[in-house]
């Protein structure tokens, strides 16, 4: 919804935009000038993230595919990507005292381009990043284990932040792109909590009361990874005699 009023504002500023030009006889060379100066950089910047997506999400999908032929059954349940909207970015530069600017977004913000991959088990998890940062067209910038080392909120999952070149016409860009592994508990736990998190008229006490119930059920749902785990582990061994 908010991308189409998104879109049907823009749509209309860009009608005002034309009309302007010709009431006001303005070259429409200087129009068009100042599209491609000010508006095809942008859209060519967020293109790149688009494509370095394709390739992430591809090289999992390649992952997937390969592990389901050697193990039992495929080891990732789905996988969502998302480009992050132009105002979280902005926040995200102000909130961080940073300039304005796409040499500034491109150097500071790490999630521009974010691709999920939910798995089965935990184990999966560690398997398919290993398979990952073992490619070698893929740069590890930063890796952060939320799974070993669970934020204070409760939340669990593996994070790494890569590099992917894209190749486009004669020319190679090296794209950042985060990923986040989790398996479907860690996941179905932060996407409630993240809903939650947003609710208004919420007393002082009342958070924190909620807060500690959030980690606590963060802290069954990593225990029914770890029994699930064991399950699946005692299953194989059993094959395996
Ligand atoms: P969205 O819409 O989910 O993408 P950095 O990016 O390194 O500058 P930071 O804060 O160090 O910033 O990154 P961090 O904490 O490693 O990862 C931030 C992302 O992890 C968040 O993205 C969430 O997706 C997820 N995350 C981290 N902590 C929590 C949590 O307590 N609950 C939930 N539900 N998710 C969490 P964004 O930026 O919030 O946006």
């Amino acid at each position: 919804m908010k991308e189409e009023q998104f879109l049907q504002t823009a749509d209309k500023v860009a009608k005002e935009l034309v009309n302007f030009t010709r009431q006001e006889n303005i070259n429409e060379e200087f129009f068009l000038d100042i599209i491609e100066e000010k508006i095809l950089p942008v859209e060519q910047f967020f293109a790149d993230y688009a494509c370095a997506i394709m390739e992430v999400e591809t090289k999992f999908k390649v992952l997937n595919e390969q592990f389901s032929l050697k193990y039992d059954g495929n080891p990732i349940e789905s996988i969502h990507s998302r480009i992050k909207d132009y105002d979280s970015i902005i926040r995200k530069l102000i909130r961080k005292n940073l300039p304005r600017t796409l040499k500034s977004i491109e150097e500071n913000i790490n999630d521009i381009a974010g691709v999920r991959v939910i798995c089965s088990f935990v184990d999966d998890i560690y398997r398919l990043a290993d398979c990952l940062l073992q490619q070698d067209d893929i740069t590890l910038i930063r890796k952060k284990d939320y799974i070993k080392n669970p934020k204070p909120t409760g939340y669990r999952s593996l994070h790494l932040i890569v590099q992917v070149p894209i190749f486009v016409e004669n020319e190679k860009r090296l794209v950042k792109v985060e990923v986040q592994l989790r398996t479907i508990a860690m996941d179905f736990w932060a996407s409630l909590e993240h809903k939650l998190r947003y609710k208004k008229n919420i007393s002082s006490e009342m958070l924190e009361k909620l807060a500690h119930e959030l980690t606590d059920c963060a802290e069954i749902s990593a225990s029914l990874d770890s029994r699930m785990q064991n399950v699946r582990n005692l299953i194989l061994s059993e094959n395996n005699r």
